[in-house]
């Protein structure tokens, strides 16, 4: 996996790339990550890289020709796929991660100040993603939280194989609670079947927990067709049961009433 990172804060991302299970994958050479200073490809004295608005009103706007300099030369050679991070673009979720990381080799563009001259997306960017709708003040942190994200699709990069295959998301529902030492924590105790050794209970225990905790705070996720298909006949069960008490309850609404 290749990626090359244009920004004028390249100091942002040199540690994060350096440290924990990033910095361990460039070292192994699992994943490539170069980050570019857009002022090294400005050609005035001053390293300008934006300029008054047309049309007036307040802030600067990215000029244009750094920016296509700078994707022509880090791509020289190859065709890698552009992405602008931007509160536009299509909100990132786990199938655009994997979308992104099948790609293989990627350019992410780093905006500051209002934005970037919009012919930069017309003539060299293929898509705008956005992390979420919220306003940053520049597109690093969204390409880092992208990194980070798509790093973990690169086989190899996180340890545990079963760590990424039995991720929330990866089964399209939230992950099921952990515990660990001390066995109790300000009167909580683990749950025994955690400490039974009995791996099929933990297995149907932990499918359980999952579809619980999405059905409490997501519930929104159980109502894509793919996530229900890929539950187990058990969390099937579960489920229905669930919805049979919600009828029986509104039942004893209706009944109440009438
Ligand atoms: N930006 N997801 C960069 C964002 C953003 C987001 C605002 C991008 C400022 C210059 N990017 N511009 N949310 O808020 O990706």
């Amino acid at each position: 996996m290749r990626v090359d990172v244009l920004t004028i804060f390249p100091e942002l991302l040199s540690p994060f790339l350096a440290a924990s299970l990033i910095g361990k994958a460039r070292e192994r050479g699992l994943l490539e990550v170069r980050v570019h200073d857009l002022r090294g490809f400005t050609e005035d004295r001053h390293r300008s890289v934006d300029d008054e608005p047309y049309g007036g009103g307040g802030g600067m706007v990215m000029m244009a020709p750094p920016w296509i300099r700078a994707v022509r030369a880090v791509s020289e050679g190859r065709s890698p796929w552009r992405v602008l991070l931007s509160p536009q673009g299509a909100r990132l979720d786990d199938a655009k991660v994997r979308e992104l990381a099948g790609r293989g080799d990627l350019v992410l563009f780093c905006g500051r100040y209002e934005g970037i001259d919009e012919r930069v997306r017309e003539t060299v960017v293929d898509e705008e993603v956005s992390i979420g709708d919220y306003v940053l003040s520049g597109g690093e942190l969204p390409a880092m939280v992208l990194i980070e994200a798509l790093s973990r699709q690169v086989p190899g990069v996180v340890g545990f194989a079963d760590s990424v295959a039995n991720d929330s998301f990866r089964e399209g529902l939230l992950d099921h609670p952990h515990y660990t030492r001390p066995p109790v924590v300000e009167g909580l105790a683990v749950p025994e079947v955690l400490t039974s050794g009995d791996h099929a209970a933990i297995r149907r225990w932990r499918d359980r927990e999952a579809l619980r905790a999405t059905l409490e705070k997501r519930p929104d996720l159980l109502e894509r067709p793919e996530v229900v298909s890929r539950l187990t006949r058990e969390q099937r069960r579960l489920l229905e049961d669930k919805l049979e008490d919600n009828l029986e309850a509104l039942r004893g609404v209706g009944a109440g009433k009438g």
